[in-house]
């Protein structure tokens, strides 16, 4: 069965909501169209959708190779793909990043749920990284275009990205620098590093590149992780999980 996606955007810039049962988002014959959404849209929702483990892989599937969690972070007890985010255990994402930027391969998404709604707060915000590239100057863009910059979550496990990154499947530059893992841009004396960062982290956090998602029980919510960067408000009351289903796509060229 093949069905047109029913898309509504959420944003004049990024974000849209599928109102598409799950069942049918998992026909083959819906996965291109969802990959084309996601690389348009860069965060699809879908409400409501409440997936079964098997499920959430299975649509973390479309868009890519499902991965494992990062060492660092807590697996499911009974699937090793799904990563547990519980409030319980301390668990929060309260500033902005792109997921593994300081891995030489980060991953090209992910397909979040939230499994424990908390009773008010808690909302997950996602930027558009490229309208946020596409925002600076010309003289500003042409300065960043051979930069690179340092990502670092501890000491030695780092890599460098270039600041400005074309996305592998649209061509489309973002800008790729985050809050959470950037430590500085490479060859530029640290005063000017710090001064460029430092602006850059502010123009990124311009509210109006930020679609904020509140949650409601069982959403979805897919990304696109090289084209934005996310944050998880850390305001909410009572508990909060969330799993997540990391992918591999088409990755960027060096
Ligand atoms: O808790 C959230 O809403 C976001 C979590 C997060 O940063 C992630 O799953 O990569
Ligand atoms: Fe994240």
């Amino acid at each position: 069965m093949t069905t047109t996606l029913t898309l509504t955007p959420l944003t004049g810039r990024h974000a849209a909501r599928i109102d598409t049962a799950l069942e049918e988002l998992l026909d083959p014959a819906n996965h291109q169209s969802l990959r084309d959404a996601l690389v348009d849209r860069k965060v699809l929702v879908v409400p409501g959708a409440n997936p079964t483990v098997e499920q959430h892989i299975a649509l973390a599937t479309v868009f890519g190779a499902p991965e494992p969690p990062q060492p660092q972070n807590p697996r499911h007890p009974d699937n090793e793909f799904v990563c547990v985010f519980d409030s319980d255990e301390g668990y929060k994402a309260d500033r902005w990043h792109a997921d593994e930027t300081f891995s030489d391969t980060p991953s090209s998404g992910a397909v979040l749920t939230i499994r424990v709604l908390p009773q008010v707060g808690g909302d997950t915000l996602w930027l558009d990284a490229e309208a946020a590239h596409d925002a600076l100057s010309n003289g500003m863009r042409t300065l960043l275009s051979t930069r690179r910059a340092r990502h670092e979550i501890a000491p030695g496990v780092a890599a460098e990205h270039p600041v400005v990154r074309h996305h592998p499947v649209s061509g489309r530059p973002c800008l790729f620098v985050n809050e959470t893992f950037v430590r500085g841009i490479v060859n530029l004396p640290p005063v000017e590093s710090e001064a460029i960062l430092a602006m850059l982290l502010k123009h990124l956090a311009r509210p109006d590149f930020a679609y904020r998602h509140r949650w409601e029980e069982g959403d979805v919510v897919v990304w696109d992780n090289r084209s934005t960067q996310h944050i998880a408000m850390a305001d909410f009351v009572g508990r909060r999980v969330v799993h997540r289903v990391g992918f591999v796509a088409e990755t960027f060229a060096a």
